[in-house]
């Protein structure tokens, strides 16, 4: 057989500099005929062709419709043998490289199965239609391990395992762009885990709970149509819908509620109606309320508070609809009475003229003054919509307390734990604001954590145990994150001082981005290259911002309703800065105010923290295309999302690394007993190289590091096993001995 020569040699784990030679192998093409090759077509495709003959530096190639073509050998990459079609786990395709992987992700996609490892990540590709993979039976058969093809309910049992064995904290941690499929993810994971409680544990009640959540967090974008959100009460961009509730409300109340919170339909409402769409194909808003509600009397919210709750969301849409009217050549402004600010006031439970003053006017402190000053339109407007973006934000926090205590979640928790992370994917459309801004900057955090724990500390323990070792490069994002978050002349910093400013504009800022920060490499003053997101700095520093004012939250205090003054309470401890040093200033309080991205970076540093005490499990969602729609797998655009996640690299250290590890002490102490010869007295070190001579384990499949030995994958089942049998066989003969006693 001619192929046999072409039996693709194992890949060596030497390290090279640039990205794309990472993913190529040298192989020389002239000893491959009639070997399979990837060739890339025009369109960027790539495309599987047979060399006929080859002059060394040229190629005849046929292609699968017959053609035949001469092709220089550069442009050829290997292809594994059909043989390794459609394989499991990526470590297992002799050729790692691009189209190698593409391909394999497709065959596999194109039979539905959606799940493949790529080492220790799970990859899970968005089918975009239901898949068979689902439900009790599936469930099942991979608790009782019946099952070992790559699936969420895979990945969420070993974290289960390891969670027990370990004794440490477990999380699962999802990516991927925006509408990858992120959310549906972590939703199978609870499934898994509320499966395993039987029906009545904590993680079902959860998972009961999760309309809740979506209605109140999730909201239609370009990308998708069920998109995990966090801002978008008052503004929202064309094609795209505010947050779920607003529309199920709006479609769903009885008409008691709706007449009760003089409820309208969602085209009457500013707010709703300035993006131009109310529905989404293929969903029922009505009947979606009707869930909602549902879910809401299972965490036990009263019918009361359900009401109170479903008035403040009213109130929202109502002030949305606020106008005002410019009374003198200043500017200054006055609201117009009208059904919205008739409607705002009953809602919230306050007196008409306060809210009135409240939205034109401030109260400042000049000294030991209290003056009242005039707001001009647009600080006016400014007012009212920060005051809906506190109302609604103020509610969802309150709506996941009422949760949190109704599942008692404090109270249950005994010692160990699972997160599961889903956050907002990557965003990158062709205007980006500052919403994609905090989007972005979050995943890069994570993605950081992810390289830390895959690249850095992996190959860290290799070094620090002085183990043979060559280094696999990988993308590092810490440039980027510099970018962000050195101080005092990253990103965010400047942002915060300009915000400050008076007279600070998106344009100063702008200006201020290209001064300070061109000497980083990540930043790019202009549009460039493909993969740069580029920001638009308009509306920055006023959604920076946090144009809430003291006086709102007084009126709320004012009202006679009870959710409103929660509220009021809940915001003025969220809006202080913690009284530290000698920068705080006592007095007017809008300089103690936090700006949203130094809110937005406090909390995502405490996320990172709590993710750092946790044994991370990593799946990576891709998006197959950009039009959510089944079957459509486009080769460019998953190409760029493994790229950015350095899916490659991890397979590349996984294949080439050594993923067990035990000390020499436990080696010794777990397999010393099978020993033929009398090893008492030696030392742990002598003892397990002992054993590994006795067993026949390969030199290179595995490492002696100062304190630990390292093995490739699949090398310490052979000792298991036989441990397994020994100790079997030990407990036999010892219980046949118990019963001769007897
Ligand atoms: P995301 O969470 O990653 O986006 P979602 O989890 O909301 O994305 O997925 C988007 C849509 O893809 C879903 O509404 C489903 O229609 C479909 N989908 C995803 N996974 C599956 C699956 N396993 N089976 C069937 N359909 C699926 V964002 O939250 O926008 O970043 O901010
Ligand atoms: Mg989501």
């Amino acid at each position: 057989d001619e192929d046999s020569e072409s039996v693709p040699l194992p890949l060596s784990s030497n390290s090279t500099s640039t990205r794309e030679s990472r993913w190529c192998d040298t192989t020389p093409y002239a000893s491959k005929k009639k070997v399979q090759c990837w060739l890339q077509l025009s369109n960027g495709n790539w495309e599987l062709v047979k060399i006929i003959r080859s002059s060394g530096t040229e190629s005849v190639v046929s292609l699968p419709d017959g053609k035949v073509l001469k092709v220089h050998d550069e442009s050829l990459v290997s292809a594994n043998p059909d043989i390794l079609d459609g394989v499991d786990d990526l470590m297992q395709l002799s050729y790692l490289n691009e189209p190698s992987v593409l391909y394999n992700l497709q065959y596999r996609y194109n039979q539905n199965m959606i799940y493949t490892k790529a080492g220790p990540v799970l990859v899970a590709i968005n089918p975009f239609k239901k898949v068979p993979l689902y439900g009790n039976d599936y469930i099942e058969a991979y608790k009782r391990k019946r099952i070992e093809s790559p699936h969420v309910y895979a990945i969420t049992d070993t974290a289960i395992r390891e969670m027990i064995r370990d004794e440490v904290n477990q999380s699962i941690i999802i990516s991927g762009e925006s509408g990858a499929g992120k959310t549906e993810t972590a939703k199978i994971a609870m499934q898994y885990l509320a499966a395993l409680g039987g029906g009545s544990g904590i993680e079902y009640e959860i998972l009961k709970t999760n309309p809740i959540l979506e209605a109140f967090g999730n909201g239609k974008t370009l990308r998708n149509d069920n998109s995990s959100r966090f801002s978008r009460v008052v503004q929202c961009n064309e094609g795209e819908r505010s947050y779920h509730i607003f529309y199920q409300l709006c479609a769903g109340a009885p008409p008691s509620l709706r007449e009760k919170l003089n409820l309208r339909s969602a085209e009457e409402y500013k707010y709703l109606r300035q993006s131009n769409c109310y529905s989404i194909v293929g969903v029922n808003d009505a009947e979606e309320f009707r869930i909602v509600v549902e879910a809401l009397d299972v965490v036990h919210i009263s019918k009361e508070d359900q009401e109170s709750v479903f008035a403040m969301l009213a109130a929202v849409l109502w002030l949305g609809n606020v106008s005002f009217t410019v009374i003198d050549n200043e500017n200054h402004v006055q609201a117009v009475e009208d059904e919205g600010l008739f409607s705002v006031a009953k809602l919230i439970g306050c007196d008409i003229e306060d809210l009135k003053f409240t939205l034109t006017t401030r109260k400042m402190k000049v000294g030991n003054d209290n003056i009242v000053q005039k707001l001009k339109l647009s600080q006016a407007i400014d007012a009212r919509d920060a005051l809906a973006k506190s109302i609604y934000s103020c509610l969802f926090d309150w709506i996941v307390e009422q949760i949190n205590k109704s599942l008692a979640v404090g109270k249950r928790r005994t010692g160990r734990s699972i997160s599961i992370l889903d956050i907002y994917g990557f965003e990158s459309f062709n205007r980006n604001s500052f919403e994609q801004f905090c989007i972005n900057y979050a995943n890069e955090r994570l993605q950081q954590h992810f390289n830390r724990h895959l690249f850095k500390l992996e190959q860290e323990e290799y070094i620090q145990d002085g183990i043979d070792w060559a280094k696999v490069e990988f993308e590092d994002n810490q440039d980027c994150l510099n970018l962000f978050e050195k101080k005092p002349l990253g990103l965010l910093s400047l942002l915060d001082e300009e915000s400050t400013f008076p007279n600070g504009t998106d344009l100063t800022f702008a200006n201020k981005l290209k001064q300070h920060l061109n000497s980083n490499s990540c930043f790019k003053g202009e549009r460039d290259k493909a993969f740069t997101v580029i920001y638009d700095t308009t509306g920055f520093l006023e959604k920076n911002r946090d144009l809430l004012h003291l006086d709102s939250i007084q009126l709320l205090s004012s009202s006679t309703c009870h959710l409103p003054q929660k509220f009021a309470t809940q915001m003025l401890t969220q809006t202080e800065k913690p009284a530290v040093g000698p920068l705080h200033k006592s007095g007017g309080a809008d300089s103690q105010k936090l700006s949203v991205a130094t809110k937005f970076k406090g909390q995502l540093f405490q996320l990172m923290q709590r993710l750092e005490s946790t044994t991370p499990h990593f799946i990576r969602c891709i998006k197959p295309n950009n039009l959510q729609s089944p079957g459509l797998y486009e080769q460019g655009l998953v190409l760029q999302q493994l790229r950015c996640c350095g899916v490659l690299e991890v397979v590349r250290i996984s294949r080439s690394g050594f993923p067990t590890r035990m000390s020499h002490q436990k080696f010794a102490r777990r397999y010393g007993f099978l020993l033929l010869e009398n090893v008492a007295s030696q030392d742990p070190l002598s003892v397990s190289v002992a054993i590994l001579h006795q067993f026949n384990i390969l030199p290179e499949m595995y490492q002696v590091g100062y304190t630990k030995l390292f093995f490739r994958t699949g090398q310490v089942g052979v000792l298991e096993d036989t441990r397994n049998r020994t100790l079997h066989g030990i407990l036999r003969v010892q219980s046949c001995f118990r019963g001769y006693q007897a």
